[in-house]
């Protein structure tokens, strides 16, 4: 009798307590990452290309409607495996140290899932890591083997490499729900990240979409024959699609009529290790449209348009799929009731080109490589339909996960939070003024000269060194495709000399010293020239 009001009211404050507890602790959101691998904005509907008109993405373009959609967002460095490690430290490639791929991420410095998981929340990746070394910081992995494969790819979980049977992108879709749905602590919120290969070079699309377009005529940008006046980089690059590209391996090419033999294809693996029903339905699709083209005897313009066209329509196959495997995501995360607490991010590590300049690839500053689609939403904080003009960077997307977790953003990231731009609670004009860029993979495959510059709202600056050195300005405004270098222009005086201001400033700012415009030794880039060519 005595003990039961101690009993009872002990009970009520403790009832007291966790209600509080509740209102001051709000629920973390998830995190959905779900980044391509050299998909341009040109491909994505949303962004609402020419391109895209005719191979539509609708659910990626769910994800636009239902939340923000980036129209100035930028990497740091347009090639692959330094766009990852800079969205996983939040810092540009000179401080992570990953400034080139082939380089091995140093994974044990702080990283985002490893933020986020001190913040309470399980987090997994599935797909391409691409940084070499295992992945640090999460509680399930499991990646293709370097580039992977489109078909039959490996996979490394743990200490094993494992072939999985199928097409990758629908693996890499089936992985990352799968982890939803049976490998988490549903008690936790969860950071998730589905990296695909796709739509990656060789662009193989899967058996069920191999014929998808063969009846749509993309639009070439009509930069397709430039000759690159006053672009001494651009004119030495070895990334344009009618020179450059293996009519094997890139463009399936047959070496005559009714064969199935690929033309030069130098890394026969990609084929070899179809199964033989895939291998019998890929040559079936393939046989009559490259008979086609025998018969039609193409040669000059018309050959180098026909293999933008073939490039356009193999790499819409591959996008296809992305697409489908998006969807899917998003009616898994529709059942299970967690759309609203979700924050659903589609990008990819950076831009690419589709033709324009004549290019594939990517690593120029130019806009195409530079700019970086970004999707993002999550209904309890972003209102539908909305568009950021804002210039932001991979380097943001640390920050912005960690802001949204309710956790301390780190002063050593150089990035800042988009969160309020997606929140509208930031004037967008006092977002950023200026990014800063630098690519340093040179020489290498492709052969685009290392380079660094500064892109503002209206203005680029780029400087090309090591084996040249020559400045190049744009005027984006009245010449948004960039094939009029104004530099020394005595009409943009002003402006250069602004532009070189703030480029020194953010070079200061990000800390970047002299160890960062090393050259190379003349013979080896002679060599490289022989080897790549
Ligand atoms: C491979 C590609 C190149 C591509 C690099 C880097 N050749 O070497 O075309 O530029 O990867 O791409 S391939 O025919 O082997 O695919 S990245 O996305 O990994 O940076
Ligand atoms: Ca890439």
């Amino acid at each position: 009798i005595l003990i039961l009001p101690f009993l009872f009211g002990s009970c009520n404050d403790k009832k007291d307590k966790d209600t509080t507890k509740e209102q001051s602790e709000p629920i973390k959101p998830n995190i959905v990452f779900i980044m391509t691998d050299d998909h341009a904005s040109q491909a994505i509907s949303a962004y609402g290309h020419p391109v895209s008109q005719k191979a539509p993405t609708p659910n990626i373009d769910r994800i636009a409607n239902n939340g923000a959609k980036f129209l100035n967002n930028f990497c740091t460095n347009s090639i692959c495996g330094p766009s990852r490690a800079v969205i996983l430290t939040g810092k540009f490639s000179h401080i992570n140290g990953f400034r080139m791929n082939g380089e091995v991420f140093d994974g044990s410095q702080p990283t985002l899932p490893k933020f986020l998981k001190g913040a309470g929340y399980q987090t997994a990746i599935v797909g391409k890591w691409h940084l070499h070394g295992k992945p640090q910081g999460f509680d399930y992995w499991n990646v293709l083997n370097d580039q992977g494969n489109y078909y039959n790819p490996e996979f490394i979980h743990q200490n094993d490499t494992t072939i999985v049977n199928g097409y990758t992108t629908d693996i890499i879709t089936d992985m990352g729900i799968d982890w939803m749905e049976t490998k988490r602590n549903k008690n936790e919120p969860f950071f998730l990240m589905v990296h695909h290969k796709a739509p990656h070079r060789n662009w193989m699309p899967p058996i069920r979409h191999i014929n998808t377009y063969d009846s749509v005529q993309f639009p070439l940008p009509d930069t397709y024959f430039s000759k690159h006046e006053n672009q001494i980089a651009a004119q030495e690059q070895l990334q344009t699609i009618y020179e450059d590209m293996y009519e094997g391996h890139d463009l399936k090419m047959t070496v005559s009529k009714g064969s199935d033999s690929l033309r030069h294809n130098p890394w026969t693996s990609d084929f070899n290790r179809m199964t033989r029903e895939q291998r019998k339905a890929w040559d079936d699709a393939y046989r009559p449209k490259n008979d086609a083209f025998h018969d039609a005897n193409l040669s000059g313009k018309e050959l180098a348009e026909w293999k933008g066209q073939r490039y356009l329509r193999d790499y819409m196959g591959t996008v296809k799929a992305v697409d489908e495997g998006v969807g899917k995501i998003l009616d898994y995360l529709e059942e299970k009731g967690l759309t609203e607490n979700t924050i659903i991010v589609y990008t990819t590590d950076q831009g690419f080109y589709l033709g324009e300049k004549g290019f594939f690839d990517k690593r120029f500053m130019y806009e195409e490589s530079l700019a970086m689609p970004l999707l993002i939403q999550y209904p309890k904080a972003i209102k539908k339909g909305t568009t950021i003009d804002a210039l932001t960077q991979n380097l943001d997307f640390a920050p912005t996960f960690l802001d949204f977790a309710g956790a301390e953003i780190p002063e050593s990231m150089q990035g800042k939070s988009l969160r309020p731009l997606l929140t509208g609670n930031n004037k967008e004009e006092n977002f950023r003024d200026a990014v800063y860029y630098h690519y340093y993979d040179f020489p290498a495959f492709h052969m685009v000269k290392r380079h660094y510059g500064v892109r503002t709202e209206r203005y680029k600056l780029i400087h090309f060194y090591d084996d040249i050195d020559t400045w190049e300005l744009y005027d984006l405004k009245k010449d948004p495709k960039e094939e009029n270098n104004l530099y020394n222009d005595p009409a943009y005086a002003e402006i250069q000399e602004n532009l070189h201001e703030e480029l020194k400033s953010l070079q200061d700012k990000y800390e970047v010293t002299e160890e960062e415009f090393k050259t190379t030794p003349k013979e080896k880039v002679e060599q490289a020239y022989r080897n790549f060519a």
